[in-house]
């Protein structure tokens, strides 16, 4: 933790909330790649949250340190205050939130609570302090929620969660302080994007994580909920860069990021368990208690506007992506 050491001077500076999560973690890789000084929000957690951040550490007092971890909330507005005030950053990435779909039902005030007003709170913050400086809002396809496929950037939203309702306030403080104090403040709307670091109570990583126990003998089924739910999948690593390009245009402007291709739970579960030779059919129980009150039923981005402004397009495409997760798994399994 960085509390009282001074901070050194840098070409580009990025503030990442959420660092310690599946995307910071990898924006944080990328923007040290670049030669960036990376600052990142770390919640204070009982147990260790830095897991897919560690390789990543660097001794503050080192000189040539780049990357600096601070203690903060985003229920803590006078912390960001501080913070903004301290780290003056060129480049906000603000991925934090309870990012939880299935959760918000549970936790909805709180999911607002962050989700929400946590990305006014760090708005607030910068408009305050008067920093000059460019706003990355990690916006969602949940947003789109009931509204049919294929979404692009014209789409309605019609949210479908308190996480997709506190999605859709977000992105609207965002153009509001882009229209309104004139921020360059950029909402990314990401459709579902995994990769190994994804939590495990999502979906594609739990499947993975269990086709590879259940393959090494370790574990004997996998209790699911909608098997039906169309999703738009694309891997992690990539769609951070495109977070990155958005904030390196000449104007701020909204995108979005997808593959455009379009696959159900069910043929993830498929992808996966073909991948170590298992019929997942013997292997998929359902459990009612993972279904939704309202389910988003499809999702399947248009990334054009992405893909001729910011010459970003997609790689990697759920197949690919199911055998990456499913191996990283059973690398994961075996060294346990
Ligand atoms: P994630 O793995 O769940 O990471 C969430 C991050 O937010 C973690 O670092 C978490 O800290 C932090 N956080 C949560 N509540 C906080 C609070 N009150 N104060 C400070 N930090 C807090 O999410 P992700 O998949 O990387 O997604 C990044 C962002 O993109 C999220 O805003 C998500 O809603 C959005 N998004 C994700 C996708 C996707 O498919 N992955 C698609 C569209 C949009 P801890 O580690 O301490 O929990
Ligand atoms: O993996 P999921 O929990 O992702 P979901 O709800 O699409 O949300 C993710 O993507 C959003 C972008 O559209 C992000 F904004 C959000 O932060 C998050 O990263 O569920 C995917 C689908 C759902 O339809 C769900 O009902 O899988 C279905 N599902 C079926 N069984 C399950 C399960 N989801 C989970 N988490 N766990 C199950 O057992």
């Amino acid at each position: 933790m960085t509390a009282s050491i001074p901070i050194p001077a840098a070409s580009k500076r990025a503030l990442i909330t959420g660092i310690t999560g599946q995307d910071g973690s990898y924006l944080a890789e990328l923007l040290l790649s670049k030669g960036y000084q990376v600052h990142g929000l770390i919640r204070r957690a009982s147990t260790f949250n830095t897991g897919r951040i560690d390789h990543l550490y660097q001794d503050p007092h080192d000189p040539d340190a780049k990357l600096f971890l601070h203690y903060g909330d985003l229920t803590d507005s006078s912390r960001l205050v501080t913070l903004i005030e301290k780290i003056h950053p060129d480049e906000v990435y603000h991925l934090a939130a309870q990012s939880h779909v299935r959760v918000s039902f549970d936790e909805p005030e709180f999911t607002g609570n962050t989700t929400g007003v946590g990305t006014t709170r760090l708005l607030e913050a910068i408009r305050m302090v008067g920093v000059d400086c460019r706003f990355y809002q990690a916006s969602s396809s949940e947003m789109f929620g009931a509204t049919p496929p294929p979404q692009n950037e014209d789409t309605p939203f019609y949210p479908r969660s308190p996480y997709g309702a506190a999605k859709v306030y977000g992105y609207w403080i965002a153009r509001n302080y882009r229209e309104g104090h004139g921020l360059y403040a950029v909402n990314g709307i990401l459709f579902n994007h995994e990769s190994p670091r994804r939590g495990e109570t999502f979906v594609t990583r739990k499947i993975a994580r269990a086709a590879a126990r259940i393959a090494l003998g370790l574990d004997k089924d996998v209790y699911l909920g909608n098997l039906d739910a169309v999703r738009d999948w694309g891997y992690a690593p990539e769609y951070v860069e495109g977070m990155w390009r958005m904030l390196q245009a000449d104007e701020p402007t909204d995108y979005v990021l997808a593959t455009g291709t379009a696959y159900t739970v069910r043929d993830f579960a498929q992808f996966c368990f073909d991948h170590v030779n298992l019929d997942w059919q013997q292997y998929v129980k359902f459990d009612e208690s993972y279904l939704r009150p309202t389910e988003v039923d499809a999702l399947i981005g248009d990334a054009t506007k992405a893909e001729s402004l910011l010459a970003w397009k997609p790689r990697t495409l759920a197949l690919q992506l199911s055998h990456v997760m499913v191996d990283a798994e059973l690398n994961r399994a075996r060294k346990a």
